[in-house]
């Protein structure tokens, strides 16, 4: 048994290690998302060595005599260890869910200077609104360390706005506008994907969140405001052109 509990679990453990299961991390909330996972990922990892373990040995130890037609010992159950493997992961899961509710209500805790942007998801693209200034963007831009609050809608069928570096997730609904939280903590550029299949262009339904320095941040707004005023002016309002010379 000690054997076969090397084997399989050297395969489980270089298996987690080796290989590198997440994309590159980038939010303060992906921290915990990942720290979360890996709990799960390793108390899966014992169980399922122990559950692996036990039934390799008793295929291979109990198996029947070549011509052995006879039917096994009856057996009637095993009260003291019903009680174990019911008590055992009951508590795991408690322990789950309360991990899973602190990590929750620390990812979606609001702050008080977050940076506010409405999102909206159409048929295939994503569109990013700066209330403030009145700026649109089909890239999400927002600043390093400094929380991202998405209000989210769409105009047409359902998607999902996801950012697997931030490790958030939300669906835009048509008639109802939902809410995404995060904070990035790393410069760069990463994907934003649309996760919910919303027809042909579906797979093409992507595009960038670049978090970028404070200054830069700045200083992109208030040129993409400067341009949205000059366009303004640029075309005159309807009741210009309807008022008759003279
Ligand atoms: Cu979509």
């Amino acid at each position: 048994m000690a054997l076969i509990a090397l084997v399989v679990g050297a395969i489980t453990v270089g298996q987690a290690l080796l290989i590198d299961w997440l994309p590159e991390r980038a939010g303060e909330e992906a921290a915990r998302i990942d720290a979360l996972l890996w709990f799960l990922f390793w108390v899966s990892a014992v169980i399922f060595v122990l559950v692996t373990v036990v039934l390799v040995y008793a295929v291979w130890a109990f198996r029947a005599e070549p011509g052995d037609e006879t039917d096994g010992p009856p057996i009637h159950g095993n009260t003291r260890l019903e009680v174990i493997w019911t008590i055992i992961p009951a508590v795991l899961l408690a322990v789950v869910v309360v991990l899973a509710i602190v990590v929750l209500e620390e990812n979606e805790a609001l702050a008080a200077d977050r940076v506010k942007i409405d999102v909206i998801g159409e048929q295939f693209a994503w569109r990013m609104q700066y209330p403030d200034v009145d700026v649109e963007s089909g890239d999400l831009r927002v600043p390093v360390d400094r929380q991202v609050e998405l209000s989210i809608r769409a105009s047409d069928v359902i998607h999902s706005f996801w950012v697997p570096a931030m490790r958030v997730k939300q669906d835009a609904v048509p008639g109802i506008t939902t809410d995404l939280v995060f904070t990035p903590d790393k410069v760069g550029n990463y994907e934003v994907i649309c996760a919910e299949l919303c027809g042909a262009g579906h797979g093409v339904m992507r595009t960038r969140a670049i978090v970028m320095e404070p200054g830069a941040y700045e200083e992109w707004l208030s040129a993409a405001r400067a341009k949205v005023e000059a366009d303004a002016q640029a075309t005159p309002a309807p009741n210009d052109t309807d008022t008759p010379e003279g």
